[in-house]
């Protein structure tokens, strides 16, 4: 049987390498616990003399002493161990460079459409949306484009039965709201997108996004539309710039004319922009057909009203001298930052 002072060396020694507090508890029951070499010694105990018996339990209770001295002055140098290994291990390089956060913007068509929904409100106008999934009787037949019309053909679109398809212009806006306006006055823009059954090219894209414009009113003449347009491309090509209206067809309009701002590259003069004409089309307008006024339930003797509609796209690559209408879908982050 091990000597207590043996058996003091020998904890001693398990005590200090131990690495875990887990490692620390097992030393522990080791030396004091239950099966120890210490139970046995003191297991003889019963067959010692009183004085035998009385030193014996002095140094057994000296020994008990010192291991749970040992134990604990181990234990706190284990939990400051663990301690300082977290803190290094969550150890903040304040002099690090830090990480630069990106700051995304609105998409250049968003942005465009914002500065016209602007201009327009400005002017006491409201801003209406309608459908994309549209009726063929609000995107054709109310706007005087009965079944059979041969101006249906320049904007075939995508059907989903008969009788609905996804519009092709933002004028069915228009008939939306007459009806429910019921006779009264309007002066409303309406964006949105569009779809046509168009092959893509550099101007035209098979789903693209229009600002329609309707004011209804007493006295609405044609002198109030190109008021109105003119102030529009001033504020949005510059204040130099002028307009004029060329004659036109709509079937939903009578007169009805397209718009062209004076070239806002060369001043008018002829460049490569205007191909050497100094005007840029822009939209096409008109006053409001009495048929289209009428069929939605408007005194077409004693209300008029004009209308407008423009490509957004259209305008943006006028305004940014972008040379083609797919850039703008592809989402090519070197094309977007230029903007
Ligand atoms: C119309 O869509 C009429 N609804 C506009 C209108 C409204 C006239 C109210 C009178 C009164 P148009 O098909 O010309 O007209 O289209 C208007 C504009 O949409 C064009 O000037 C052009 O800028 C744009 N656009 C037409 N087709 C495409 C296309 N495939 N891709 C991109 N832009 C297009």
């Amino acid at each position: 049987m091990k000597d207590l002072n043996h058996l003091q060396k020998e904890a001693q020694n398990a005590i200090q390498f131990t690495k875990t507090q887990h490692e620390l508890n097992e030393v522990k029951a080791l030396y004091l616990g239950k099966k120890s070499a210490l139970n046995q010694i003191m297991a003889t105990m019963k067959d010692l003399s009183i004085e035998d018996r009385k030193a014996l339990g002095q140094e057994i209770n000296q020994f008990k002493v010192q291991i749970e001295e040992w134990v604990a002055g181990q234990r706190d140098k284990l939990v400051e161990r663990a301690i300082q290994s977290q803190l290094q291990a969550e150890a903040i390089d304040v002099t690090l460079p830090g990480k630069a956060i990106t700051q995304g913007k609105l998409h250049i068509l968003t942005r465009t459409q914002q500065e016209i929904e602007d201009i327009f409100v400005g002017m006491g106008y409201r801003v209406v949306e309608g459908p994309e999934v549209e009726l063929d009787l609000y995107n054709f037949e109310m706007l005087n484009l009965p079944v059979g019309h041969p101006a249906r053909e320049m904007q075939d679109s995508f059907y989903i039965n008969p009788e609905t398809l996804l519009r092709t212009h933002t004028s069915p806006v228009q008939v939306r709201t007459l009806l429910e306006n019921k006779n009264e006055p309007i002066k409303i823009i309406c964006p949105g997108k569009v779809y046509r059954r168009d092959d893509d090219d550099a101007t035209h894209s098979h789903q693209f996004s229009q600002i329609e414009g309707l004011v209804v009113g007493p006295h609405i003449t044609m002198s109030d539309l190109k008021g109105t347009l003119s102030t529009l491309s001033k504020k949005l090509f510059g204040p130099n710039r002028e307009i004029r209206f060329r004659p036109s067809f709509f079937p939903f309009t009578e007169p009805s004319v397209e718009v062209d701002v004076s070239c806002f590259k060369c001043g008018g003069k002829g460049c490569n922009l205007c191909k050497q004409t100094g005007w840029i089309e822009i939209l096409g307008a008109g006053m409001v057909h009495p048929n289209v006024l009428r069929m939605a339930g408007y005194d077409s003797d004693h209300l008029r009203g004009f209308a407008f509609g423009m490509g957004i796209e259209r305008i943006t690559l006028l305004k940014y001298g972008i040379d083609d209408i797919r850039h703008f879908y592809q989402n090519d982050i070197r094309f977007l930052k230029q903007l």
